[in-house]
């Protein structure tokens, strides 16, 4: 058995190679190069790997995705229609989302901006005090991130409700369920957070109609994918003072241009898609128990559905 780790980000050989062979009986591991030729590969590990992958290694048969989100997988014209594709299930991510997307909350619900400001100007004031019930919090997507996040502001007693395809949602969180479920979800939501996959239904599911829907001074955390925010209704809101404010982890080009408005907008907080990085440990473990489940030709968990494209 082969097994070809490949991917265009820089991941040091030595930390993902050797640990996943010393987890792998029999199983040779190596690392993909773009000049070599094809070894072929019985598995790919990969996290956004170079096109020519599905082109050279013909023999695949199966796509182990070291990320949760697989629409880079999606883009690559190669990749062949049966391939079956398994994704990242948590491996420390949805930890870091909950406390990504409760950091962006409370800094706005508690004051802390408003303190850090007092500080500044060396002034000791109170400011009034939280009322939860003014914070709706609703979250787009509630599969391994989304319920995290839900648990974790439900936990803190924020009103909390969840909107997905199939409406199952962690016990004790109001559920909404569809397309026609999503007007209703968002007029009772004043922070929105969106754990969404990308997909061709999702894609700029963050526009001017849906995020003019959310209840006034809403705040806007999108932790999902760039292409599900049309950044000028974005900015268009948040300047007609519509949306009080908007954190944003992922965006339609990464690294974030160098011009972009939202790196200088006051009332926008821009981090480089590091909201959840999976923990390496975690990652090794679970991919090699996946890859030992499906050499045994066991059912595996995280096999992505390619007609829903998640
Ligand atoms: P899951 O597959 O576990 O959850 C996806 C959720 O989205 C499910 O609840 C699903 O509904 C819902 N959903 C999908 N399509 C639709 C739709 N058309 N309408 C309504 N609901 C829909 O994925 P994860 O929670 O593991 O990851 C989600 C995404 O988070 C990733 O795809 C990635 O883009 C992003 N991510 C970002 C990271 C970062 O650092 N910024 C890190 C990790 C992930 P249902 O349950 O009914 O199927
Ligand atoms: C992921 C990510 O999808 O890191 O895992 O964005």
């Amino acid at each position: 058995m082969k097994i070809v780790f490949a991917t265009q980000e820089q991941f040091d050989p030595a930390e993902w190679i050797d640990p996943l062979a010393a987890r792998l009986a029999d199983v040779e591991v190596m690392m993909w190069r773009d000049d070599g030729p094809a070894v072929g590969a019985d598995i790919a590990v990969v996290f956004n790997p170079p096109a020519a992958l599905f082109e050279r290694e013909r023999g695949l048969r199966a796509v182990f995705n070291l990320g949760a989100g697989v629409d880079a997988l999606f883009g690559l014209p190669a990749l062949p229609a049966g391939l079956p594709i398994v994704r990242l299930e948590d491996a420390g991510m949805a930890a870091k989302m909950a406390e990504y997307a409760l950091h962006a909350v409370v800094s706005a619900s508690r004051r802390f901006d408003g303190y850090a400001s007092l500080q500044r100007e060396g002034r000791w004031r109170q400011l009034p005090e939280i009322d939860r019930s003014a914070w709706p919090v609703g979250i787009l997507g509630m599969g391994v991130m989304g319920s995290r996040v839900a648990k974790t502001f439900a936990a803190l007693d924020y009103p909390v409700s969840g909107w997905s395809r199939s409406g199952k949602g962690p016990d004790g969180i109001v559920m909404h369920a569809g397309a026609a479920a999503l007007p209703d979800f968002l007029a009772r939501t004043r922070v929105l957070v969106n754990t969404l996959p990308l997909t061709d239904e999702t894609q700029d599911i963050l526009c001017r109609d849906t995020l003019g829907r959310l209840l006034p001074d809403a705040y806007l955390v999108n932790v999902g994918r760039g292409p599900h925010l049309v950044e000028e209704d974005l900015l268009a809101l948040l300047d007609e003072g519509r949306m009080a404010g908007a954190t944003l982890d992922v965006f339609r080009t990464e690294p974030l241009p160098a011009d972009h408005p939202f790196w200088r907008h006051p009332r926008v907080t821009v981090t480089p898609h590091v909201a959840a990085i999976s923990s390496r440990r975690e990652t090794i473990a679970q991919v090699a128990e996946k890859i030992r489940s499906f050499m045994r030709g066991e059912p595996l968990t995280g096999v992505v559905a390619r007609d829903r494209g998640y």
